[in-house]
C-alpha cells in the first residue's frame, strides 16, 4: 500500500535530515556506541599506560562516549608480535608499540632503530615528530596500521648477569633481542649471540640461564624486575628507538573526519603526557635499581661500540630512500 500523504511527508523530512547530517559527516540515527579494545604490553602505571589511559579518556569525553575505549594493560591480549597481527586483522583496535617489532614489516622503522643515530632525546623527538615520523606513518599505513602519535622510550642499554665494560666482554654471551633482523645483526656485530624472545619471557630466561642478558631502557629494566636477575647495567645507550600510538586501519576506515580529528588530537596530547611521565619514571627507575644494589657500569666512551655498527648501517640504511632519511635526521639541529 502507498504511504499516506502525511507519512510521505515524514519520510521526505527524514530523508532530507539524513542527507543534511550526512553532508556534515554525522549520521541521522544516533550512532551505536563503539567498544574499542586496546593493547598495552606494560602495566597501567607505566608512562605508556598513563598516556593510553589519558587518550581513551579524552576520546570518550570528546565523542560523548560514542567511542568507548578500554586498554588491556600488562599484555593481557597477548605478546607483541601477535598483537601486531591482531591490529592488522582488526581484532585489536588500538595499541602502543615499540617500533622495533615493525622492522621486518615497515622498512623506515629500521632507520629510527639504528644504533647511535640520535645525539639525544631532543634529537630523536625532532626526527619522529618530523620527517622520520611522516615516512614511518606511510609505511605503517601500508600494513594496516594508522600511526597517531609518538611516545618516548629513552635510550636502551645492555644488562647482563656478568659485568660488561667493552664489546670484548660480550663475546659469546646470549643476549635477548626483540624479533627484528636489525637487532639480530646489531647484537652479532657487537660479538654477542642474539636470542630473539618475547618481552614476557625475558625474566624466566634470565633466571634459568637460557640467556645471559638483554637490553632495554631504565623503566623497562626496573618495571619487569629484570634487575633482580641481571645485576649489571652498562650504559651503552645504543638505540633510542621510539614508540607509536596507533589504531587499526580496519577501524580507522569507518570513522568520519570529525572523529579522526578527535583521535589525532587526543593522541598528540597523550604523547605530551606520556613524555612528561617518561622523564620522571626514568629518574625513579634508575634510583630504584641503584637502591636494589645493581652495579651500574658507566660507558663514557661509546666509540669502540659504535665503530662496530658499520655493517648494520651498510645493510639497513643502504637503500636510497633510507639513506636519505638517515642524512635528513643527521642534519636536524
Ligand atoms: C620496551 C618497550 C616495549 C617492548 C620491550 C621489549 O616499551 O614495547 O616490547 O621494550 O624489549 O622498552 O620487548
Amino acid at each position: 500500500m502507498d504511504p499516506t500523504p502525511w507519512r510521505r511527508g515524514r519520510l521526505l523530512l527524514a530523508a532530507l535530515a539524513t542527507a543534511a547530517l550526512g553532508a556534515i559527516g554525522l549520521s541521522a540515527a544516533p550512532a551505536a556506541a563503539q567498544e574499542w579494545r586496546g593493547w598495552n604490553i606494560h602495566a597501567a602505571d607505566y608512562p605508556n599506560g598513563i598516556g593510553m589511559d589519558a587518550f581513551t579518556r579524552m576520546v570518550g569525553e570528546r565523542t560523548s562516549n560514542r567511542i568507548r575505549m578500554r586498554t588491556f594493560h600488562s599484555a593481557q591480549l597477548g605478546q607483541q608480535d601477535e598483537a601486531i597481527q591482531q591490529m592488522r586483522l582488526g581484532t585489536i583496535d588500538f595499541a602502543n608499540f615499540n617500533l622495533s617489532p615493525f622492522n621486518n614489516l615497515a622498512p623506515t622503522t629500521n632507520v629510527v632503530t639504528l644504533p647511535f643515530l640520535f645525539r639525544d632525546v631532543g634529537h630523536m623527538q625532532q626526527a619522529i615528530d618530523g620527517p622520520a615520523g611522516e615516512a614511518i606513518a606511510q609505511d605503517l599505513e601500508r600494513i594496516g596500521i594508522i600511526a597517531l602519535s609518538w611516545y618516548d622510550a629513552g635510550a636502551r642499554s645492555l644488562y647482563t648477569t656478568r659485568p660488561v665494560r667493552t664489546p670484548a666482554d660480550l663475546r659469546g654471551m646470549k643476549i635477548r633481542v626483540q624479533t627484528s633482523d636489525l637487532w639480530i645483526d646489531l647484537m652479532r656485530a657487537l660479538g654477542a649471540n642474539p636470542t630473539p624472545l618475547p618481552f614476557g619471557e625475558v625474566f624466566t630466561s634470565l633466571q634459568s640461564g637460557v640467556i645471559d642478558g638483554a637490553e632495554n631502557n631504565w623503566p623497562s629494566y626496573e618495571s619487569t624486575r629484570h634487575f633482580e636477575v641481571a645485576r649489571y647495567y652498562s650504559t651503552t645507550e645504543h638505540s633510542n628507538v621510539p614508540e607509536v600510538l596507533a589504531v587499526s586501519a580496519q577501524r580507522w576506515r569507518r570513522l568520519n573526519d570529525q572523529e579522526r580529528a578527535i583521535l589525532r588530537d587526543a593522541a598528540r596530547e597523550s604523547a605530551t603526557i606520556q613524555r612528561r611521565a617518561w622523564a620522571e619514571r626514568e629518574r625513579v627507575s634508575r634510583e630504584r635499581v641503584a637502591a636494589a644494589g645493581v652495579t651500574v657500569i658507566e660507558i663514557s666512551d661509546r666509540a669502540p661500540w659504535s665503530a662496530l655498527m658499520e655493517p648494520v648501517y651498510a645493510k639497513y640504511a643502504a637503500d636510497a630512500r633510507l639513506a636519505a632519511l638517515v642524512r635528513q635526521i643527521r642534519e636536524l639541529r
